[in-house]
């Protein structure tokens, strides 16, 4: 049987839904579980077709909705260094996954290696997982299919977190060379993070309980794991107190828990049972988003996001390298979106005088922009972020020779934080552990973090319009270009509020607009954000 004949067979136990479109957007393709069976068959062919295109380099595959609830599923493709799939072959992705009927699924796939000059019987190999969603072995047997019909090479690595699986893709594909990136286990992932915190932390003591809630998601059981590698809290551990981690009741998934949850309702997840001034944190269902909080008795629940985590790794990041000595051969900048809060953006720009870029919303705009940087710190504000090392970077840190023990001292931190942080993506477990880290040496509770400047007061309202392709944004999406005339009503309505600040963009993962507003005050933020809504109804 020609292998084209057997991709042909092996769609038919998968058809595609009827008058059912798929796009590979932000975060993939994403949606209700019960529609995915086509599209994850499907993503099996595109990561036989990028393997093979990139020469037989491992391609990751990891099945997750992240945040999404429990009904839903997702699946994306990861390229060899660890990064998101390369943009040019996210419409690829779309056109197979919309390939009518399963002989319509063999044409597009031979066209696409002809097209791509693509040797379809070179070897192609793959690494997969997914997270504990009930969908997720289901769906697993439908991209081995597609694997086994594409003649694809594959490990399966059950269920990780999102951030490991990413790891696990870069260690495979760097294994025996001088840029290995670790073991590609899940054991090598907890042995070089522990190793790295312990290092990081230098002597110093975390200190006091961190509450991490787990969203109910794979986070939880592989927190869990990580907890046997790092060393007892007296000695460079850490004390965890773990809640939010049921995996045995799907339902619970996300439910009332998880970042997302306490982002977007700024309040703690009710089952975290969270303390006045307990230091308490929240992952999401994939373990790629993490968010602080602490509830004060006098001024409620306070919220420290992916800004804060980004100005504090930037701020200790640019004190360790002018410490160590390289304060002029590393240069630090900061990567943020058009909804990260215009407080954090003066006082990276203003107080700590590092650069500050701004893309488009999507973690794959802020890594390609921080790679820009010596030191590329970004975070979306939902808590999605990471810091990157360019090359070069990781050259001087590791070849510079300390003129003092104080450089010494910074140096070794610097090092360990090169480790400690996952380069390759957003990880919620290495970002709680670089904030412990980062608290530990400033001697600083939440309570200090929070006082290092004030947000504005914000409002994001979703606002569903009968088509959110007319919207059209521009200049990393502060700007609307199309409808015409909607920009010159927003900037007309932002000029009537103090440290007005308003934007409109159609969600690249929902079918609605959102539309953000900061002002002086919160009555005027919420105000503007009702108002600049009702214009683009
Ligand atoms: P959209 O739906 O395009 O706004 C949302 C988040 C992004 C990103 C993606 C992927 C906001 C405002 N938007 O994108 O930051 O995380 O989902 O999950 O939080
Ligand atoms: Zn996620």
């Amino acid at each position: 049987m020609s292998s084209m004949q057997s991709i042909i067979d092996g769609s038919g136990k998968f058809p595609k839904p009827k008058d059912q479109s798929f796009q590979y957007g932000t975060a993939g393709f994403r949606m209700k579980a019960s529609l995915l069976d086509s599209v994850v068959y499907r993503v099996a062919l595109l990561a036989s077709l990028r393997s093979r295109k990139l020469n037989g380099q491992t391609i990751g595959v990891m099945i997750t909705a992240s945040h999404n609830p429990p009904e839903d599923n997702g699946v994306k493709l990861v390229d060899p260094m660890g990064e998101m799939l390369e943009a040019s072959w996210e419409t690829y992705a779309t056109t197979l996954a919309n390939a009518a009927s399963d002989e319509a699924l063999g044409e597009a796939y031979e066209t696409l290696s002809k097209d791509l000059n693509i040797d379809l019987s070179s070897p192609a190999r793959a690494v997969f997982a997914r997270d504990t969603r009930a969908s997720g072995p289901h769906l697993v047997t439908a991209l081995l299919e597609g694997f086994n019909a594409a003649g694809v090479k594959h490990t399966d690595y059950e269920l990780l977190t999102t951030p490991q699986l990413h790891y696990v893709t870069r260690c495979v594909n760097t294994k025996g060379t001088p840029f290995d990136y670790g073991e590609p286990t899940e054991q090598g992932y907890y042995e070089k993070t522990a190793k790295a915190f312990k290092a990081a932390l230098g002597g110093k003591k975390v200190n006091g309980s961190l509450t991490v809630d787990c969203a109910n998601g794979v986070g939880g059981p592989k927190l869990h794991e990580l907890v046997k590698y790092l060393a007892p809290a007296s000695d460079g551990g850490i004390d965890l107190r773990i809640v939010n981690d049921d995996v045995v009741r799907p339902e619970r998934l996300n439910h009332q828990c998880g970042a997302d949850f306490v982002k977007t309702g700024q309040r703690a997840p009710p089952a975290s049972h969270a303390a006045p001034l307990e230091r308490c944190c929240s992952l999401d269902g994939d373990a790629d988003r993490l968010i602080y909080y602490f509830i004060d008795k006098e001024s409620g629940f306070h919220l420290l996001d992916g800004d804060r985590i980004a100005t504090l790794a930037a701020l200790f990041v640019g004190d360790l390298a002018r410490n160590a000595g390289l304060g002029e051969k590393l240069k630090v900048g900061v990567v943020q979106t058009a909804y990260a809060n215009g407080g954090s953006t003066s006082y990276i720009t203003q107080d700590l005088k590092l650069p500050v870029t701004c893309t488009n919303t999507g973690v794959k705009h802020l890594h390609h922009a921080a790679t820009k940087f010596d030191v590329g710190v970004y975070f979306e504000a939902n808590g999605h972020g990471t810091v990157v090392f360019s090359e070069l970077a990781l050259k001087r840190i590791n070849k510079y020779d300390p003129k003092s023990p104080a450089q010494a001292s910074a140096l070794d931190t610097l090092k360990a934080l090169t480790q400690l942080i996952n380069q390759t993506v957003g990880d919620a477990l290495s970002d709680f552990l670089l904030v412990e880290v980062i608290l530990a040496h400033k001697a600083w509770g939440l309570h200090e973090w929070d006082l290092t400047y004030s947000d504005l007061p914000n409002r994001l309202v979703r606002v569903e319009v009968p088509d959110r392709n007319i919207f059209k944004a521009v200049d990393a999406e502060r700007k609307l270009e199309n409808p015409p005339g909607a920009q010159a009503q927003i900037d007309a309505l932002v000029g009537k509020y103090r440290s007005g600040r308003s934007f409109a963009r159609a969600s690249g993962t929902e079918d609605a607009v959102r539309v953000y507003a900061e002002a002086a005050t919160r009555g005027e933020a919420d105000e503007l954000a009702t108002l600049v809504g009702r214009l683009v109804i």
